[in-house]
């Protein structure tokens, strides 16, 4: 028997939070959820908005066909699926002629690299392609394991994190195909390089080099088969997880690197360095008595100046030495070891940190457009960063991470609600403002000019003298202490609140409470090189080093920037880009804290619910009108519904619709015709409409299936 459309409805839910009848419910946005989840439909509309619960296990939804459905199909047509979002964006696009961008969020875990490799797929296998573009397409798709090889790790809250920021321009020419494309990387997790915190990896790379190289590879980089061997991977205590394959991911990555045109020298010299950082994790400082740093045994540093073509002599006096220029002349200051191993944990940073960089480069060189006359075609941004995340022990890293997450959320309040102003606005429709949190006032307490978070970092790693990370912490009590988002252990009567440590803040982030140890805040931020090191890799042999280190920055007088002002500047830019661009949203949710199928955690999600504006999100939708659509759209859909517009009707559109309404029995209240579209009031309007089409629909099935029958 055929399921009747309300009982269905009744046990799916609505595809669209729009259609909800009680929409100021959370409870009910939250029934909805769950309904749907248990039914594996992960996705759900608020308007044009998408929502996703990540199912945590394969869902047969990705194929081929599933694409093909959502091809040219109008958004409502079909239920709601991330190649709807994507196929949305082409087309207008294509049709409108503007640049696109989707922005996805949630926080960590939540999906949001899984749905953007699933844009990436779709547009590789949907749009036309020519031989050029085949390559490109291939290109676009393999970078996505090269990076996430380099840039992803295993962390508590998700086994293959971002751990940094990625903004990729898809380039397409006239014809809608794939021509090209351009990533932006923002700031790498470098710190992850020489330590992990327990439960955690480092970069995946090392394993799967480490796991999957060849007997030959391995003897050549002089590596064990045996992660536990190396200081750099045996910190988290965490060589294997169970949901990764290091193996097979290597192949993966070694195919990904020959389709992207990386050359077999290129893959040499990009692994010897991979080997040489895991060589200098293993260099041990001894101290004499004087407290002087010296390297005890040689080996390591043995293998890395045949890795990557420098001088033992030279590396061994650079890892226990710091060299001033005083007057013209150069001194050299012998380390204590504490200090040798700080220099040794700042290179493997650097060297990595800048390898990642250039390897970005790379698969831009390789993305770039070819022909001159596809280069100002249109352009659909796709934005994947590291979500909010909270950790047991937070520290500058986070820190970067959640303000990267509150810029994006600002975006979205900015973006959704003057959209939606705008709209209402041009087609003549009264607008009713809705009340929401706006999180400007925090990204205004990490940013401001002067007295904001970074400046005051800044101010204390500029300043000559005793400047610590505890003397940054008393700036910030001074500063920002009142601060309605800020508070540190000191109570405004004098006593301390026990419940935090004495060396940290705590900043009240729109999507939670996060405590900030500033342990390491300084000298993360200054990320400074001893000079005899970059020296030292400006010396080298290999070809990726001599890119990455150049003797001009040795020369240059002016103080780099710090690694927090380049990451706020470089994040203003990203602001620019998107904010240029037509935005559509993906907000990633994410079920349970354990990665577990079909568990859905109910404080959790309402919880993300909450913070991601989900509800006022909805309200501004519905503050007018539930529902509104192109007239050509509305009259397309339910055309059949009329004797007078069915099967076409040739007046105006707006006359049409104006018929079509009245013939369904709409009130005058009901709806509103504005200059371009209809707009409907309530969804259950929407509801009968939608019923009556269906039952036309079935009524044509059955007909036609009892005169099949009537005719076999
Ligand atoms: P994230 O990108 O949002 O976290 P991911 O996209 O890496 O999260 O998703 C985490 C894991 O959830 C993936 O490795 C998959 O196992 C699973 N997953 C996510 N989306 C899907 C899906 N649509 N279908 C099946 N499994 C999925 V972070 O990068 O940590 O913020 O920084
Ligand atoms: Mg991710």
């Amino acid at each position: 028997m055929m399921e009747s459309a309300l009982t269905a409805r009744d046990r799916v839910g609505v595809q669209d939070f729009i259609l909800l009848e009680n929409y100021t419910s959370e409870v009910a946005f939250i029934e909805n959820l769950r309904k749907r989840f248990k039914e594996n439909l992960i996705y759900t509309y608020i308007s044009s908005v998408l929502v996703s619960v990540n199912p945590y296990k394969d869902l047969e939804i990705y194929t081929k066909q599933h694409m093909e459905r959502y091809r040219g199909v109008n958004f409502y047509e079909v239920s709601p699926h991330i190649y709807a979002v994507s196929d949305n964006a082409y087309r207008s696009m294509r049709t409108e002629r503007r640049d696109q961008c989707i922005l996805i969020s949630g926080e960590s875990g939540a999906g949001k690299t899984e749905a953007s490799k699933k844009v990436l797929q779709y547009y590789a296998i949907t749009c036309p392609a020519s031989e050029h573009v085949q390559t490109v397409k291939d290109r676009l798709l393999q970078s996505n394991p090269v990076l996430e090889a380099f840039g992803n790790a295993k962390t508590l809250r998700n086994d293959n994190s971002s751990r940094f920021g990625k903004y990729m321009d898809i380039q397409f020419d006239f014809k809608g195909a794939p021509v090209g494309g351009h990533i932006l990387n923002y700031l790498l997790e470098k710190s992850r390089v020489v330590h992990q915190n327990h439960g955690e990896r480092n970069f995946h790379i090392f394993y799967q080099l480490i796991e999957g190289g060849e007997e030959d590879l391995l003897r050549r980089l002089g590596l064990e088969r045996n992660s536990q061997q190396y200081q750099y991977l045996v910190k988290g205590n965490c060589p294997k997880v169970s949901s990764i394959n290091d193996r097979s991911d290597w192949k993966v990555v070694r195919k990904a690197l020959k389709v992207i045109g990386f050359s077999d020298d290129d893959v040499e010299e990009l692994l010897n360095i991979i080997a040489s950082v895991l060589h200098l994790g293993n260099v041990q400082f001894a101290g004499e008595d004087s407290g002087n740093a010296w390297i005890p045994s040689e080996t390591q540093i043995k293998y890395m100046s045949r890795l990557i073509g420098v001088d033992v002599a030279v590396l061994r006096e650079a890892l226990t030495h710091k060299k001033f220029i005083v007057k013209g002349e150069e001194l050299m200051s012998p380390l204590n070891q504490e200090q040798a191993a700080a220099a040794r944990d700042a290179l493997s940073k650097a060297v990595y940190g800048r390898t990642f960089t250039w390897l970005v480069n790379k698969i831009n060189d390789s993305l770039a457009v070819k022909d001159d006359s596809s280069k100002n075609a249109s352009v659909i941004g796709l934005l994947d960063i590291y979500g909010f995340e909270v950790f047991q022990n937070n520290s500058f890293e986070q820190f970067c991470i959640n303000y990267c997450n509150e810029k994006l959320q600002q975006l979205f309040i900015e973006l959704t609600l003057k959209s939606e102003q705008e709209e209402y606005e041009s087609e003549g429709i009264t607008w009713e403002p809705v009340q929401y949190f706006n999180n400007k006032i925090i990204c205004d307490l990490v940013e401001e000019k002067f007295k904001g978070i970074i400046s005051i970092l800044d101010e204390e790693c500029l300043r000559p003298g005793d400047a610590t990370d505890i003397t940054f912490l008393e700036k910030l009590e001074e500063t920002v202490g009142g601060h309605a988002h800020f508070v540190t252990h000191k109570l405004a009567d004098g006593k301390t609140r026990k419940v935090m440590g004495r060396e940290e803040f705590r900043l009240l982030h729109y999507a939670g409470e996060v405590n900030y140890n500033v342990n390491g805040f300084l000298d993360k931020n200054n990320d400074l090189l001893f000079r005899n090191l970059k020296e030292v890799m400006c010396m080298s042999e290999n070809k990726i080093l001599t890119q990455c280190f150049n003797r001009e920055e040795l020369t240059d007088k002016k103080r780099p920037e710090t690694a927090a002002t380049q990451f706020k500047t470089s994040l203003a830019k990203l602001m620019e880009i998107l904010m240029s661009k037509d935005p559509s949203y993906v907000r990633c949710i994410k079920p349970n804290d354990a990665k577990q199928a079909g568990r859905f955690d109910e404080v959790l999600i309402r919880h993300q619910v909450k913070y991601l504006g989900l509800m006022e999100n909805l309200r501004v939708r519905r503050a007018g009108f539930a529902y509104r659509r192109r007239y050509e759209i509305f009259l397309q859909r339910y055309k059949s519904l009329c004797p007078d517009t069915w099967p076409s009707w040739n007046g105006r559109l707006v006359d049409g619709v104006s018929t079509l309404v009245k013939h369904l029995g709409y009130k005058p209240e009901e709806y509103k015709l504005g200059r371009s579209k209809i707009f409907i009031r309530f969804p259950k309007t929407l509801f009968s409409t939608e019923d009556a089409l269906e039952t036309r629909k079935n009524s044509i099935a059955t007909k036609l299936q009892s005169a099949w029958k009537g005719y076999s």
